[in-house]
């Protein structure tokens, strides 16, 4: 009887949880079913992100039916059981929208099929600062990957956790020798061009002092570590292997800040496969999608008047009172360089140039470059004789340049593409010079030689200070009661052909 009652007992609940089994197996029909019709209806995921209960579920069949799902949506993911959720939930990325740092990880995003969405309203100095956001990275700083386990900060670990969600994700190579490369390739990037970047750019955007010594060595290191990339890439389309990998992300997304902010044509020119490297990769559709159009930096930032010393409280208190400027409690602890690629730096007063103060004098340096571009026939008769007319030997003077390194100058549109970087460079004394540029020769090496003319009696200290290429040349002061000088200088603003015998390569002006 006890034995007859128990095997009931076994039965009836056998029958119960083949009813549950049965019911969870039609649901997941059902489930699989909505899904699949979503693909239809709903490609943007809406009605899938929504029936998030679904990861709760560890059955088979369900798996099967969102790899399938997956599958149909985007053919290069079939997703392991890690990452259905992120199929499902977008993971959400703290950060500004021009962040190269979140640029890594949304462009790893596009090359996995991984969801990955900007948190909204992010402001940066606000949104970094709060609570909630220090509690996912103590240091405050983007970007920060919001997970269902939990944050992740540092942009080179979140952009790899990211490809990791990808089973067999060639973003880590072929083989491991290709991961180990990847890794060597990201650590390049990050220490030996981003670290030397961030030395050069910082104080320029205002953040720290700015010494000279320091910039120049960051520089050289910059130089050398883009001269073994160059070397590297003048046999390899990418870093690693035959394709994109993370290497070539966290390389691009760094390149970038250089290649928007410091780095000129005429500063890149000397690294002509980094060139092709880095326009092949912002073009490849993945990460044009996110950092859309480019365009390289036509100068370098200058660096920033000096602070004033702060005034002595005594003396503070004998001025009249001055209203506090609303942007003083914006100078928070944004200590970064890459921060300003997203605060909006308030507008600094501009100091006067010094070259204002000088007296004033007869010559105005806009008509001579009206006349000069102006002047269309009898160059010799009307520009040349106009300059001499005009020219102001006490308000101005004339200079001769002569590049230091000729013999570098092998390559006929290196050479021209240096020339106009420098005189890119110039725009800042726009208002006080006017130059004139030829490259001279037939063949190679190629000579550079100049002429400028200079508002007072010295090259202004300004342009020294603020434009590297003053020192890739000898300059020397043009003695115009020496005929042959000055028939050299009327020469050289003609571009006149053949130049001290030689054919010129190209002649560019600065007006
Ligand atoms: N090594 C970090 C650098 C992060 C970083 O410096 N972020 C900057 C913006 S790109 C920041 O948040 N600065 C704010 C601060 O310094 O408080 C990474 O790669 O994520």
């Amino acid at each position: 009887m006890v034995r007859r009652k128990l095997s009931f007992t076994f039965s009836l609940f056998y029958c119960i949880g083949f009813l549950i089994k049965s019911s969870l197996i039609a649901a997941t029909f059902s489930f699989s079913f909505t899904h699949f019709l979503g693909f239809y209806v709903d490609p943007n995921h809406t009605l899938s992100r929504s029936i998030s209960f679904s990861s709760l579920y560890k059955y088979p069949l369900h798996h099967l039916s969102i790899l399938l799902y997956s599958q149909l949506q985007n053919p290069r993911s079939i997703q392991g059981s890690n990452d259905l959720c992120c199929e499902i939930m977008a993971l959400v990325l703290h950060a500004g929208k021009t962040n190269k740092n979140a640029f890594k990880t949304l462009i790893t995003a596009e090359y996995t099929g991984i969801k990955v969405e900007l948190v909204e309203n992010f402001e940066m100095g606000v949104s970094n600062k709060s609570p909630e956001f220090l509690k996912m990275n103590p240091i405050g700083k983007v970007p920060v990957l919001e997970t269902s386990d939990g944050p992740i900060f540092e942009s080179n670990a979140i952009a790899r956790y990211v490809a990791s969600l990808k089973p067999d994700s060639s973003l880590f190579g072929s083989s491991q020798i290709e991961q180990g490369c990847v890794e060597q390739w990201i650590d390049f990037a990050s220490l030996e061009i981003d670290a030397n970047l961030l030395v050069w750019l910082r104080p320029r955007m205002g953040f720290g002092a700015h010494l000279r010594p320091v910039e120049e060595a960051a520089i050289t290191a910059l130089k050398r570590a883009l001269g073994a990339l160059n070397t590297h890439l003048a046999s390899n389309t990418f870093l690693v292997g035959n394709a994109v990998t993370l290497a070539d992300i966290v390389m691009t997304c760094n390149l970038y800040l250089g290649f928007t902010r410091l780095m000129t044509k005429n500063f890149t020119a000397e690294f002509p496969h980094v060139e092709r490297y880095f326009w092949t990769m912002v073009n490849q559709p993945n990460v044009a999608k996110i950092v859309g159009e480019v365009k390289q930096t036509e100068s370098v930032p200058p660096v920033p008047a000096a602070k004033k010393s702060p005034q002595p409280k005594e003396a503070a208190k004998s001025k009249p009172k001055v209203e506090p400027k609303k942007e003083v409690k914006k100078e928070l602890p944004k200590a970064e360089a890459e921060a300003s690629e997203e605060v909006e730096d308030a507008p600094k007063p501009k100091a006067k140039n010094p070259l204002d103060s000088l007296p004033p004098s007869k010559m105005v340096l806009d008509e001579w470059k009206r006349l000069y571009s102006n002047t269309k026939s009898n160059f010799r008769e009307v520009a040349i004789k106009g300059f001499w007319d005009m020219y102001d030997p006490e308000g101005y003077s004339l200079w001769f340049c002569d590049y230091k390194y000729n013999d570098e100058n092998t390559v006929s549109f290196v050479t021209m593409n240096k020339v106009g970087g420098f005189l890119q460079r110039m725009d800042l004394a726009r208002k006080y010079a006017f130059g004139k540029m030829l490259v001279i020769g037939s063949a190679a090496p190629y000579k550079v030689k100049g002429l400028w003319l200079f508002r007072g009696q010295e090259i202004p200290q300004f342009i020294m200070d603020e434009c590297y290429d003053m020192e890739l040349y000898e300059w020397t002061k043009v003695d115009i009661s020496d005929a042959a000088q000055k028939e050299r200088v009327s020469q050289m603003i003609e571009d006149q052909e053949p130049f001290e015998g030689e054919a010129l390569l190209d002649a560019k002006c600065f007006k």
